[in-house]
């Protein structure tokens, strides 16, 4: 926009008010109006990563649908930080967006502890018919409690665990080990349950952690496994398929507060769409990432789940004590 000094310095005051109160990241004037919002999204993996082309996607379509007065720019490959980091951010206000694993809200957000539980989704359909259904819905409020609005969860597929040492066939085989977990106390504990040493590193560090031997292990799904190359210090990949921690799409609360109706229900709709999107992509980067493996030499084992079902079992009582979450533990497990 073109004008005169004072009015770009008018410009500049509001601009630099409305960034103090941690709620607008840009305002710019022209088609989309007098107060078009670019909304800053962080998301820890890079640029080709399914859950990065998901945001894109999301913010074309809100683009879109708002005539460009809501756009999103995504700060991929931990720009804003690590997830701990950019969950703190969005809490505070001064990040709009992020897209995290439940894991590291655990500590923040009790709730989502239930369905970051070893072993607690029968299948990728199970875990589609939680999130898309009313558990969804009643997930997705609890988080209001705590300075976020949750508007989209993401599945991610079964994590297993992968090592440097040797095959994991047995609970036992785990004994000793020190493997990399999410930062979380439900993550450690699980390892604990399996007789290893947890190291709750951000996801960022894993790598170098693995390639100097600072641990032996991890766990995660074929396309982190494949794109953060912890597979070129790894090459023991054992399908103990132990967690499907879902993703979940944080807004601040201060934002979304900030929003007039028209632009919640746009945000919404557009993160509704990005649901549907991701799962497409995610489908075709897992089959793609585990070729990748297999073809760089990675070797594959099949587990007896069983037996680590009953080694982690007992974290189940420990973190779902609470009689709200037991019943949501209770619900999961109902559901078809
Ligand atoms: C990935 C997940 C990331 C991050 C990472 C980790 O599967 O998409 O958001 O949580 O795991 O292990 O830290």
């Amino acid at each position: 926009m073109r004008g005169g000094a004072p009015l770009v310095t008018a410009r500049a005051v509001l601009w630099g008010f409305l960034c103090a109160l941690g709620v607008l990241t840009t305002v710019t004037s022209g088609t989309a109006g007098a107060f078009a919002r670019e909304l800053r999204v962080a998301d820890t993996h890079p640029a080709d990563y399914p859950t990065v082309q998901a945001l894109e996607q999301m913010g074309r379509v809100l683009a879109e649908h708002t005539h460009g007065r809501l756009t999103l720019k995504v700060l991929h490959s931990r720009l804003m930080g690590e997830e701990a980091e950019t969950i703190q951010h969005v809490r505070a206000g001064a990040l709009d967006m992020a897209r995290v694993s439940m894991a590291p809200l655990n500590g923040l957000v009790p709730e989502t502890v239930v369905p970051s539980l070893p072993f607690v989704f029968r299948s990728a359909d199970h875990l589609h018919r939680v999130l898309d259904g009313p558990i969804g819905t009643d997930l997705a409020r609890a988080f209001e409690r705590h300075g976020f609005v949750a508007l989209a969860f993401y599945d991610s597929g079964a994590r297993s665990f992968y090592n440097s040492r040797h095959p994991l066939r047995h609970p036992s085989d785990l004994k000793g080990l020190r493997v990399r977990v999410q930062q979380s106390p439900l993550a450690e504990a699980m390892i604990r349950a399996l007789g290893a040493v947890p190291a709750a590193l951000p996801y960022g560090q894993v790598e170098v952690a693995l390639r100097t031997g600072v641990i032996d292990g991890a766990e995660n799904n074929w396309p982190s496994f494949d794109s953060a190359r912890h597979f070129e210090h790894a090459q023991f990949y054992s399908l103990t398929e132990h967690s499907m921690v879902p993703e979940v799409l944080l807004v601040s609360r201060r934002l979304w507060d900030d929003l007039s109706t028209a632009d919640q229900s746009a945000l919404r709709d557009a993160a509704r769409a990005s649901v549907g999107t991701m799962r497409v992509l995610w489908r075709e980067r897992e089959d793609k990432a585990r070729t990748a493996m297999v073809n760089a030499g990675i070797l594959i084992n099949e587990v007896d789940k069983a037996p680590f079902v009953a080694a982690m079992r007992p974290v189940w009582n420990r973190f779902t004590a609470d009689p709200r979450l037991h019943e949501l533990l209770q619900r999961i497990q109902a559901a078809e």
